[in-house]
């Protein structure tokens, strides 16, 4: 099994390399912003309240993201190893993260980090807000909101798993394919290495 996190900032490009990413090395993608959106349409007690918060930019509750990852851990047991994308984005989930990878006798392979300036990710995500629909793009301030909570709350994430020597960072401005193409020299080297 080879677990991937991709890790960086909101509009670095996760979601869009994540689709990539799957497709080419049949993993399980786990997004807890693709699952706390489906709870929102869904109008479950979950999602009513997650919206309220991520409305405002803020980080949803570590429990609640933690429950959602544990499950859909629990419901894949057949999985060849999981992309996790947008989690973990705190310590805490970091180490709950740790912890239900070690139940499965598994690990995290590898964290790639993507780098991109803010101005370019402000610009990805009001440009995305006027067709995708998501509230949370929409709003300069709450753009400006989501990158001041991935700096507060979230960089730290690369600094726990830089102890263990796994996080790549690579440049996340440049063409899709580009990017791709560097996401994937990384994890080929990772995995011909196990
Ligand atoms: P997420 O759904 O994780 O979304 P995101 O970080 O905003 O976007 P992502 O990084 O995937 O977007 P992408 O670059 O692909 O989070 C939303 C909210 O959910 C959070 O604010 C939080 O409230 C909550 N949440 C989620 N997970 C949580 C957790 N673990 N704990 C607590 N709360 C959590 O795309 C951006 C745009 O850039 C797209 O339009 C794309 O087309 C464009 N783009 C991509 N690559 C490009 C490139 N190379 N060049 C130009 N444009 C590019």
């Amino acid at each position: 099994m080879f677990n991937i996190i991709l890790f960086g900032p909101p509009g670095s490009g996760k979601g869009t390399q994540s689709e990539r990413l799957i497709a080419t090395y049949g993993l399980k993608h786990l997004s807890t912003g693709d699952l706390l959106r489906s709870e929102i349409a869904n109008k479950t007690p979950l999602g009513i309240e997650a919206k309220s918060i991520m409305d405002k930019g803020q980080l949803v509750p570590d429990e609640v993201v933690i429950g959602m990852i544990s499950s859909a851990l629990e419901a894949n047991p057949a999985a060849k190893g999981f992309l996790f994308d947008g989690f973990p984005r705190t310590t805490a989930q970091s180490e709950a993260l740790d912890k239900l990878l070690r139940l499965k006798n598994t690990e995290i392979g590898v964290v790639l980090a993507l780098e991109v300036s803010e101005e370019e990710l402000v610009k990805r995500l009001l440009n995305r807000g006027l067709t995708s629909g998501r509230s949370d793009d929409t709003n300069e301030s709450v753009i400006r909101a989501r990158i001041t909570e991935y700096k507060d709350k979230t960089t730290v994430v690369a600094n726990y798993y830089s102890k263990y020597d796994k996080v790549v960072t690579l440049k996340g401005e440049g063409t899709v394919d580009e990017i791709f193409d560097s996401l994937c020299s990384e994890i080929n080297k990772r995995m011909s290495s196990i």
